[in-house]
Formats: structure tokens, sequence, C-alpha cells
């Protein structure tokens, strides 16, 4: 009806930012969110593990070697963890608020399983999750992210496993995607995603919020 047409309020989109450790992941969705806001879209920076909550204590202390977890269990903390923000996900997003999001679920099940679980019982625990309206993959050789600083000061910062986790992001990897060489210049990087991004906020200002299934 024209009526709801005209009266229908924008939503935000919500943009993802995936990769392996030390790809750029944060440096980048910092920089999109700092330009978003400048020129006047309503944006909101998030992150996954959010290491200030509950849950986000505990995962602070996995990542940092000083407590041990049983695989399955530090998967649904990572899922409980991610759980704890839908709400303010989507009310943000409905509010007509963008919200980039440093890591999300593909995170979740490219780690599941290099700690050696299912990904098909990874993907599960994500099911009812709003779905990304843009992934934005950042790809680094394992090599060339081993140099960078900081590396290896965490669990699952080693090249086998980088490589590993690589491997099954490219399996995830849906046509959407879109991937971007980690390798270039911090303002290379943000230019091209600056213009996904501000192209994906326009096509789904009016497209219904997805839900993984
Ligand atoms: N990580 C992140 C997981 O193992 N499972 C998950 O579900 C998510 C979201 O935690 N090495 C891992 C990936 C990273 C680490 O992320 C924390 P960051 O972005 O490096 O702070
Ligand atoms: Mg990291």
């Amino acid at each position: 009806m024209s009526v709801a047409i005209a009266n229908a309020k924008p939503r935000g989109s919500l943009i993802v930012f995936e990769g392996c450790d030390r790809t750029g992941k944060t440096t980048q969705s910092e920089k999109l969110v700092d330009r978003l806001k400048q020129d006047g879209i309503e944006t909101q920076l998030m992150k996954t593990p959010d290491r200030k909550s509950e849950t986000g204590k505990l995962i602070d202390r996995f990542l940092h070697n000083e407590i041990e977890l049983e695989k399955h269990a530090a998967q649904l903390i990572f899922a409980a963890n991610r759980w704890e923000k839908i709400p303010e996900i989507k009310s943000l997003l409905s509010s007509g608020t963008t919200v980039v999001i440093d890591r999300y679920v593909a995170s979740g099940v490219a780690y599941g399983a290099a700690m050696g679980l299912p990904v098909k019982w990874c993907s599960q625990n994500n099911v009812g999750h709003p779905e990304p309206d843009l992934v934005v993959y950042l790809k680094l050789s394992a090599e060339a992210a081993s140099k960078r600083k900081g590396y290896g000061e965490e669990r699952f910062e080693k090249e086998k496993i980088q490589q590993q986790i690589a491997n099954t992001f490219d399996d995830l990897k849906e046509d959407s995607w879109k991937i971007i060489d980690g390798d270039k210049s911090v303002e290379d990087i943000h230019a091209q995603i600056d213009n996904i991004a501000k192209q994906v906020i326009e096509e789904s200002k009016f497209k219904e919020l997805g839900t993984l299934e």
C-alpha cells in the first residue's frame, strides 16, 4: 500500500568484517565508522567477542591462555557472547542506525572448525542471528599477518592454525562477500570499503533484514 511505503522508515545495514588475525579488521572497521559518521550516516561500531561482558572476560582469559576450556564449551561461550549483542543490533538496525561489527558468525565457525568442531555444529549456534547485508573479508597471507605487530600474543596466532582458519573462511565464503586484499595500503583498502558500504547502506534501506537459518 502506498501509505505504508510512504511511512516506511529506512533501516540501518549490518556490515561485518571477517578474516584471520592481524588482517586489519579493527583498523578498517574503526575507519569505516568514522567516515560514515562524518558523512552523516548514523553508525555504531561493535566487536565480537566483546571482552567486557561476563562471557567476554572468560573469553579474554581463554585467548590469553590463562584458562583452558573444553572446545564445545569454548564455542558456546563465543556464541553466547554474540547472542548477548543481538537485541541491541536488531534495535539499532530498526531505528535506522548502521551497525559495523568487527567479527561475527563466520569467525565463530572458522575458529570453531580450527578447534576440531564440525562446521555444521558451529553454524547451528548462529541460527536466528540477523543476516549481514555485507561481509567484508580481509585476506592476507598467514606469513604476512605473522609479521604484524602483536602477532603470536594470543591463542590461535600460529601460522598453521591461521592457514586452516583461512581455508574455512574460503569454504564459507558466499558470492556476496567482498574480498579485500589486506596487503594494500590502509587508505586504499578504506576507500574500497567506503564505496561498497555506502552502496549497500542505500540498497538495504527498505529491504527486509534477513535471519540466518
Ligand atoms: N574467535 C572469535 C573465536 O575463536 N570464536 C569466535 O566466535 C570469534 C567471534 O577470538 N583470534 C577468536 C578470533 C580471534 C579472537 O578476536 C578474538 P580479535 O578480533 O582478535 O579480538
Ligand atoms: Mg586478533
